[in-house]
């Protein structure tokens, strides 16, 4: 298999902090990571278009040549081949919160957060455009909200005491902040703990360099 990947880009930041989590488990999956560089704009070529039409990365070619374009469908792919140890959790109600936990970090934080970045200084050369970063400013706040109150119960990690995927996601996303100097975390002083410590993680020092 193949990843397409880049650094600090989120989506594939996200598979590569999976991996590297599922490795720390003791479950190492044979991936060749090859980069795409986005920055000189080499994922709008016809070669990468090819296995992703919609130019974007992660791209997962499968061993039978097959690509997946979607960060979480690619996760979900390798999860059915490596099932253990699980990076959703071990029961039918523990794997459908840390599901929804990794949705909210995903639609709720990356997506606008990787929005207000692109909107003010793209590093792929989106037009700077101001009322779509106010709108995604303005988003973020009642997301964060939410993710800071798990912690009332004295979780470790996002979805309980054990990493999840939502852990990675999120992770994935405040690096891309950071790349831009943006930092939502500001008035969330328990979701900036829990940031401080899964970059302690071995994991987190291989992937993240911001
Ligand atoms: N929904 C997709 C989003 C993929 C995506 O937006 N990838 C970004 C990198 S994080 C990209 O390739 N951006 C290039 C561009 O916007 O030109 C996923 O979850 O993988």
């Amino acid at each position: 298999m193949k990843l397409y990947t880049f650094p600090v880009a989120p989506n594939p930041t996200k598979v590569r902090l999976y991996l590297a989590e599922k490795a720390a488990a003791g479950t190492t999956i044979a991936i060749e990571e090859v980069p795409v560089d986005l920055v000189k704009g080499e994922h709008r070529s016809a070669e990468h278009r090819a296995r992703n039409p919609f130019g974007l990365l992660p791209v997962l070619e499968t061993d039978s040549g097959s690509h997946l374009v979607e960060s979480l469908v690619i996760i979900d792919y390798l999860e059915e081949l490596h099932p253990e140890p699980s990076m959703f959790g071990t029961d039918p109600e523990s794997r459908a919160h840390a599901r929804q936990v990794e949705r909210i970090a995903d639609l709720g934080v990356l997506v606008p957060l990787g929005g207000l970045v692109h909107a003010t200084e793209s590093p792929v050369g989106h037009p700077a455009n101001p009322p779509v970063a106010d709108y995604f400013r303005a988003y973020l706040p009642r997301r964060l909200d939410y993710l800071d109150s798990l912690f009332d119960d004295g979780r470790t990690f996002l979805a309980g005491d054990r990493v999840t995927v939502g852990d990675c996601t999120l992770a994935a996303a405040l690096q891309f902040g950071r790349f831009r100097k943006i930092d939502p975390l500001g008035d969330y002083p328990r979701l900036r703990a829990w940031d401080a410590r899964y970059r302690e993680r071995e994991p987190a020092k291989r992937v993240l360099v911001l």
